[in-house]
């Protein structure tokens, strides 16, 4: 169960008139005050800092403005992920809208790999460009700071990874980086597009506040909340600000590409609000299948064009290539799972670098979660092409992925990321010494630490306190994502009130009662409700489940919307007998 706070739940419930469950997973939230509860429960713009709080807006903004008075063409260098590209569009849009001109470039992944590229700004500034900002990119390009510098272009770093170990940044007319030491900028865990969000909300303001508030600032918000929930910061602070009047927003879709984004994935908001999850798992992978497969900038340019038929052309083709995606995946993911069946040695360690000829490296950070996944160990994944082993891993809670691949910095060419998620290229050769030194920093940094599937419960609810009013309440923990998740809930003594049901040899369907919490009360019997358990047949055969069965269940609240046997029901994280939790 997830820390209690009991004392401190109650006093919130009464304080701000809450549900006690609600209560308790606000304060797991680290919410104590009853303004911080109405201000998370109730997102508004007013919760949106001042984009001058930010070290390096006030030279970035100075800098930009002289540009855009003088019609300097800017040339935006994004990443290729939806992070990078919305922070283009976001930033493109707000410039434009100013009267300035515009050029974008976001690297091919395959061709020129993550960050900023020297001959680009070769390049640019042979074209007339003498400002660059970069978005979601930048922090550790000392090299191609120093090639800008050299050329006389100005360069402003806008991104949100950490910096380098002693906090050395490159050098730059400005950089807007909340993780830098000096910057006072209350919100940390801002993500590139909304640090974008920032500097043109900082733009828009000096040139007409009341608009920018009441008009502007809304509608970019739409991509900003998309880059927010699919770069999976902690939704909490600003973030959560952003994600939910930028979901809200998003209800009204009033460019084409977000319109003909929304056909491809059967999604209509404005029949039924977007959640985080469609954003994660529906719109993000198909605008991610862009720079994984292909070529990013065409993100771009569906959330450019004013022409409908371009955007659904656009966005046919991320839905063929998100389809590609998922094939490559699958299929690399049979083979790494094939590698972790038989070789024993692998299999046991407690840092899993897996290795494989050509896989394809816009799919590698996805097969790295995978691997984490199903293993609750930290896992990098490496494809060998042509003598280079590009790698991309992703951690646990707890465990420093970044700190693990910066002891071995002198093996890499390139390498960057955060605690959870890291990428690297070197030399095909260092790999074996890679794993050897991974090896045994993880003896070391993982030893009193055993992978764990760890159901995390967050709240004690019984199921007949399950109300239409409850769940009204706890929806507006809405969206939930990273940081602040779904919660799980815990009830004892549920008794079946028949055989389960099960579905297609693999689910369970269950029909529950809570019975009183103390077995020495008076049997009191509620209502019934019902409960989904998928993949639970084998363990409820395991359990011998049948009807009068009393369990303890792990659950989520779900609600069904079938028009017949609609309504509220749960959907079963876990459960054991009642009594069984000593075994
Ligand atoms: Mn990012």
């Amino acid at each position: 169960m997830a820390e209690q706070h009991p004392e401190a739940s109650a006093e919130l419930a009464n304080a701000a008139r809450l549900p006690l469950v609600l209560a308790e997973l606000l304060v797991a939230r680290g919410i104590r005050a009853p303004a911080e509860a109405f201000a998370f429960l109730n997102p508004e713009l007013a919760h949106l800092h001042d984009p001058m709080l930010m070290l390096g807006m006030d030279a970035a903004v100075a800098r930009l403005e002289r540009a855009i008075a003088q019609r300097e063409p800017v040339l935006l260098y994004g990443d290729y992920d939806v992070d990078g590209t919305t922070a283009v569009v976001l930033l493109k849009t707000a410039i434009e809208m100013l009267g300035g001109v515009v050029r974008f470039h976001v690297p091919h992944r395959l061709r020129e790999g993550y960050g900023l590229q020297s001959s680009v700004l070769e390049a640019a500034y042979a074209e007339g460009v003498r400002l660059v900002i970069t978005v979601d990119t930048g922090m550790r390009a000392f090299a191609e700071a120093e090639t800008a510098r050299t050329l006389g272009l100005d360069l402003i770093v806008t991104d949100h990874h950490l910096l380098e170990a002693g906090d050395a940044v490159p050098h730059a007319l400005a950089i807007l980086n909340p993780n830098q030491p000096a910057c006072a900028y209350p919100e940390k865990s801002l993500c590139g597009a909304a640090i974008a969000l920032k500097l043109a909300q900082a733009l828009l303001e000096r040139r007409d506040p009341v608009r920018t508030r009441e008009k502007t600032l809304p509608s970019f918000l739409k991509m900003a909340a998309i880059a927010t929930i699919a770069d999976a910061v902690p939704l909490c602070g600003e973030n959560r600000t952003i994600a939910t009047l930028g979901l809200r927003e998003l209800r009204h879709p009033a460019g084409a590409g977000l319109r003909a984004l929304f056909a491809v994935a059967a999604l209509d908001p404005a029949a039924k609000a977007l959640t985080g999850f469609d954003v994660a798992f529906r719109l993000a992978p198909r605008i991610n299948a862009a720079g994984r497969m292909d070529v990013a900038s065409e993100v771009i340019e569906l959330f450019s064009t004013r022409d409908a038929a371009r955007a659904a052309e656009l966005a046919a083709k991320l839905e063929r290539l998100n389809r590609e995606r998922r094939e490559t995946e699958a299929t690399a993911l049979n083979a790494i799972q094939a590698r972790l069946a038989n070789d024993a040695e692998l299999a046991g360690d407690r840092l899993l670098v897996v290795d494989g000829d050509g896989w394809h490296r816009g799919v590698i950070g996805i097969l790295a979660s995978r691997v984490v996944e199903r293993t609750a160990k930290p896992a990098i994944v490496v494809s060998m092409e042509d003598g280079v082993a590009h790698g991309s891993g992703r951690s646990v809670d707890g465990f420093q992925l970044l700190d693990a691949i910066e002891s071995c910095a002198d093996l890499f060419t390139r390498f960057g990321g955060h605690a959870f998620a890291i990428g690297f290229a070197m030399p095909a050769e260092n790999l074996p010494e890679l794993k050897r030194r991974l090896r045994l920093y993880a003896e070391v940094h993982l030893a009193d630490r055993e992978p764990e599937h760890v159901l995390r419960i967050h709240a004690a609810l019984p199921l007949d306190r399950i109300t239409p009013v409850l769940v009204g309440w706890l929806r507006k923990l809405e969206p939930l994502g990273h940081g602040n998740p779904e919660p799980i809930f815990m009830a004892r003594r549920v008794r079946l009130l028949a055989a389960p049901r099960i579905m297609k040899e693999r689910h369970i369907r269950l029909e529950l009662t809570q019975e009183s919490p103390q077995p020495s009360a008076a049997a009191g019997s509620t209502a019934a409700i019902r409960g989904v358990g998928w993949d639970l047949a084998a363990r409820a055969a395991s359990l011998g489940l049948k009807q009068g069965s009393l369990v303890d269940l792990a659950y989520r609240i779900r609600e069904n919307d079938h028009p017949v046997y609609g309504g509220l029901e749960v959907e079963i994280a876990g459960l054991r007998l009642h009594g069984a939790e000593a075994a």
